[in-house]
């Protein structure tokens, strides 16, 4: 059903922002592993962390969800019928694909697939609510309201799992770790032009903050308890706890 991503293995005249139409979510699975260094420890974590945190009669919620791979894991490792998760996407391409995925799986935690922009979706009651490389997509004003609106809908002791990339603060560091990236992306088979093209549609949609942002926006947000728990290169996730 997934096939392998050779979105930018041509030369292209004009290298177009990047999307998540169509053409992505066919070779997505195969796109997200060979791009994002340690995204099968993370979603593993995920469910790990989901398992510590669950509470009984609660939400929770995969915001920016594309295939549902963060849901998938936690419906497996903690399958509490109390509990039902709302997984939201505002790509309709990924929403169906995604759909069928779940619908897949006979797991006893109810799931709604919901295609939707998760800047205005109503949250409530919530243990759980993952942001899986998806806070790095919104408009920079966007983000604080959305950790907001996330801080005030958990429950005490809920958790937001937010895994981003990261820029450094220093420049020269950054540039080193880029560096390392991309030599991890061609040892994964990708091609030097590939690399570059997919670097120019992703410059302007992709924004990446720095942890010291992240640190802040999570205080700003109500946050006091947060740390890392997975980084490789720049790749990073954080465990916020209310
Ligand atoms: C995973 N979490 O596999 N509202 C809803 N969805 C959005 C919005 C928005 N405003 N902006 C972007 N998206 C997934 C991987 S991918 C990360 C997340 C990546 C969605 C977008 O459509 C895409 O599906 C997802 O956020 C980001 O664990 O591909 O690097």
């Amino acid at each position: 059903m997934s096939g392998k991503d050779t979105i930018f293995s041509d030369p292209l005249d004009n290298v177009k922002a990047f999307e998540f139409d169509q053409t992505v979510v066919e070779v997505f699975p195969d796109m997200i592993e060979r791009s994002v260094p340690g995204y099968k420890t993370i979603i593993q974590g995920i469910s790990e962390l989901a398992e510590k945190f669950i509470q009984v009669d609660s939400n929770i919620y995969d915001l920016g969800c594309s295939l549902g791979a963060a849901s998938l894991s936690i419906r497996q490792k903690v399958p509490e019928p109390s509990c039902k998760i709302y997984a939201i996407d505002n790509s309709s391409a990924m929403v169906e694909r995604c759909r069928l995925i779940q619908a897949s799986y006979n797991f006893d935690m109810p799931i709604e697939v919901i295609e939707g922009d998760i800047n205005q979706c109503d949250m409530c009651n919530a243990s759980i609510v993952v942001l899986n490389f998806t806070l790095q997509f919104l408009p920079l004003e966007d983000r604080l309201p959305l950790v907001k609106k996330i801080y005030d809908s958990l429950r005490p002791g809920g958790i937001l799992i937010l895994s981003e990339k990261l820029q450094m603060q220093s420049e020269e560091i950054d540039e080193a770790i880029i560096d390392l990236h991309h030599k991890f992306k061609k040892r994964n088979g990708y091609s030097d032009m590939e690399i570059a093209q997919k670097r120019a549609a992703i410059e302007n949609v992709l924004i990446p903050d720095t942890r010291e942002a992240h640190n802040k926006r999570f205080e700003s947000a109500g946050f006091s308890s947060f740390e890392t728990w997975f980084q490789h290169y720049n790749f990073v996730s954080f465990l916020a706890i209310k």
